[in-house]
């Protein structure tokens, strides 16, 4: 059967799940009255409740007697390593830009990668059904896109096609149709099948599965010759060692899932049981005649955080794996699967330090972790310093914002102030495009900043760059918090009183620890504030009265807010029902001597 083999790359939300969706239905994958949802491919819960892909994902369809291996891949930058690493499975590539937005990091990073690569592109302008859309512009921006990225002649020639993923359909005109048959009649036609070399049997392992039953599973494309069930191969990897194993079971994509086969003929996809112990690059070779393909790299962390046992005065309460060891042998194992991720046992005992991608990788293990039923202390996220040529060098992100107009000075002082180098400033519209050069540290906690500074109105992306030389202290948070005095449970009548101090992120009647953060000052520098006070003998004084008061709700924050709001001296206490910031030290008196000795030192 003639294959092609493509990717759906795109900047984040710009539509590639809605199109793999369309896909699945319109090549009828599921039964006629089969309920089945949308966003289809992003099975995994977390993908679901916040609506993002996390992990790369292979479907196959038929359309026309032809199979189409579709591999859906994540959008947000933090999994871009990914992406990179899938993209060699494909011939061709589906690059998506939302019509209204335009290019953004994200779609320059994966169409460079594809480019590198040799793979036929086709555009896909989505998302035409947004007002205010400006389709024929975003396609004279990604020409140029193209262009700057160095795009051969023939990759310039890229055909475009126009529509709405969510209204599906999809033409290679702006003219509305009901269906995305030219969209796939295009894949076939422009997308070459797959370059077959004749030879033993090669394949690349460029991703892999995880099941609890089979353990890791092997995903890559068959390159060369034929791969059959128990058959003997050799495993090459990135060192030179080659082993000799088996391939247990074989399996080629069929719709969502996967169907069990006795052999993958070159040019096909596929999941192989039985290979142990291999590394993401390696090549399953054949046992006589091993050759090695150029080994892939696996992107290296650039943020890392310290992860310990929960040590607050709340530790076991809801959780159900709380010690040190139940940590550290969750973490390691997670290392079996999360490639991007790496674990080291701490100096301090009870520690581990895990390095990934970013706040969204480190935050999505975290989340995953305390759902499973897990505890834990989390320290200050810390972007991994490297020293290059003998200079101390730290990561820097492209980061961009579009603004309305009258917030573009706003943005650009807050930016300054953390170290960025404004490189481009265009207007669009009535929008304020601006981009930005600047270091990692600096983004930490931009966000909600950025959001206040600009009535929320301020949408931003940012990528990582390279490694470029240190640029010196950056201020962190500008004001302090409110810390708990005591232990004990807040008040309506306490939390009233301190209204003008800031603003909480407890409600009265919540539990509190001594040391615990439970608000946000107006000003810079901490206070410790009593917030567990009854009011003075009254026969009212029960939470009835309290309700009463008139109270700001508490601001909610998300684990990932909160690991971009600590500073260095506080942690985040993680359980399975709750998420706290607390000082690391919960003593007062403690913190201070502790304070002042690091200024003497400093000195
Ligand atoms: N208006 C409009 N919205 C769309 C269209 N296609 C997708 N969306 C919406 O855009 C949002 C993101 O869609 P997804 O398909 O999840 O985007 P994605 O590119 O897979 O996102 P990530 O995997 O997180 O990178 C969803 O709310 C969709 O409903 C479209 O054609 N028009
Ligand atoms: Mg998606």
């Amino acid at each position: 059967m003639d294959i092609r083999n493509i990717a759906i790359i795109a900047h984040v939300d710009h539509g590639k799940t809605t199109l793999v969706d369309k896909i699945l239905h319109t090549t009828k994958v599921f039964r006629e009255n089969q309920q089945t949802g949308d966003l289809i491919m992003d099975s995994n819960d977390l993908e679901r409740e916040r609506g993002i892909t996390i992990f790369s994902k292979n479907a196959a369809v038929v359309y026309n007697d032809v199979k189409i291996n579709v591999i859906d891949t994540p959008g947000h930058a933090d999994f871009g390593g990914e992406v990179e690493r899938v993209l060699k499975m494909a011939d061709g590539v589906c690059l998506l830009v939302d019509a209204f937005e335009g290019p953004m990091p994200q779609t320059r990073f994966v169409l460079q990668k594809a480019l590198q690569l040799n793979l036929k592109p086709i555009v896909i302008i989505n998302k035409v059904d947004k007002p205010n859309c400006r389709p024929d512009e975003v396609h004279d921006a990604i020409f140029e896109l193209f262009f700057n990225l160095d795009a051969t002649e023939e990759q310039l020639n890229f055909p475009t096609f126009y529509g709405s993923g969510k209204n599906g359909w999809f033409n290679d005109s702006l003219e509305q149709i009901d269906n995305i048959n030219p969209l796939l009649d295009g894949i076939i036609k422009y997308v070459p099948p797959p370059k077959v070399n004749d030879g033993p049997v090669q394949m690349q392992i460029t991703s892999l599965d995880y099941s609890s039953f089979l353990g890791r599973i092997a995903v890559g494309k068959v390159s060369r010759g034929v791969l059959k069930e128990n058959q003997q191969v050799a495993l090459m990897q990135a060192d030179g060692t080659i082993r000799k194993t088996r391939v247990r079971e074989l399996y080629v994509f069929e719709g969502m899932g996967k169907k069990k086969v006795t052999e993958v003929i070159a040019g096909d996809l596929c999941a192989v049981v039985g290979i142990e112990d291999f590394n993401i690059g390696d090549t399953i070779a054949d046992a006589e005649n091993p050759e090695a393909l150029p080994v892939i790299s696996v992107d290296e962390p650039t943020m890392n955080m310290l992860f310990s046992v929960n040590n607050s005065p709340f530790f076991g309460k809801d959780g159900k794996f709380v010690t040190s060891r139940h940590l550290r042998d969750r973490l390691m194992k997670e290392t079996e699967k999360n490639l991007a991720l790496r674990v080291e046992d701490s100096d301090e005992g009870d520690s581990l330090m895990v390095y990934g991608r970013g706040i969204l990788h480190l935050g999505i293990l975290i989340e995953t972790m305390r759902r499973e039923g897990y505890e834990l202390t989390v320290g200050q996220p810390q972007v991994i310093v490297k020293e290059i040529n003998g200079k101390k060098c730290e990561p820097y992100e492209t980061l961009v914002v579009d603004v309305p107009q009258e917030f573009a000075s706003k943005v650009i002082d807050l930016v300054s102030r953390r170290k960025g180098e404004m490189l481009i400033m265009e207007t669009k519209g009535d929008m304020q495009h601006l981009e930005f050069d600047m270091p990692s540290r600096g983004l930490l906690g931009l966000r909600t900043q950025m959001l206040t500074n600009t009535a929320g109105e301020a949408v931003m992306n940012h990528r990582f760059s390279e490694y470029k030389p240190w640029k010196g202290p950056i201020p962190g948070r500008s004001n302090g918090v409110l810390i708990a005095k005591d232990a004990g449970t807040t008040t309506g009548y306490s939390l009233d009183k301190l209204q003008d101090r800031g603003y909480f992120f407890v409600d009265a009647g919540e539990d509190v620890y001594k040391g615990m953060v439970i608000g946000e000052s107006n000003k810079p520098g901490d206070i410790v504030v009593n917030s567990n006070e009854g009011k003075k003998l009254t026969n009212h004084r029960a939470s009835g009265s309290d309700a009463a008061t008139n109270i700001q709700p508490k601001r909610e924050m998300t684990l990932e807010e909160c690991m971009e709001y600590i500073q260095q001296d506080e942690c985040i206490e993680v359980t399975p029902n709750n998420i706290r910031m607390r000082k690391v030290i919960l003593d007062e008196d403690e913190r201070k001597k502790i304070q002042k000795r690091m200024s003497a030192e400093a000195v």
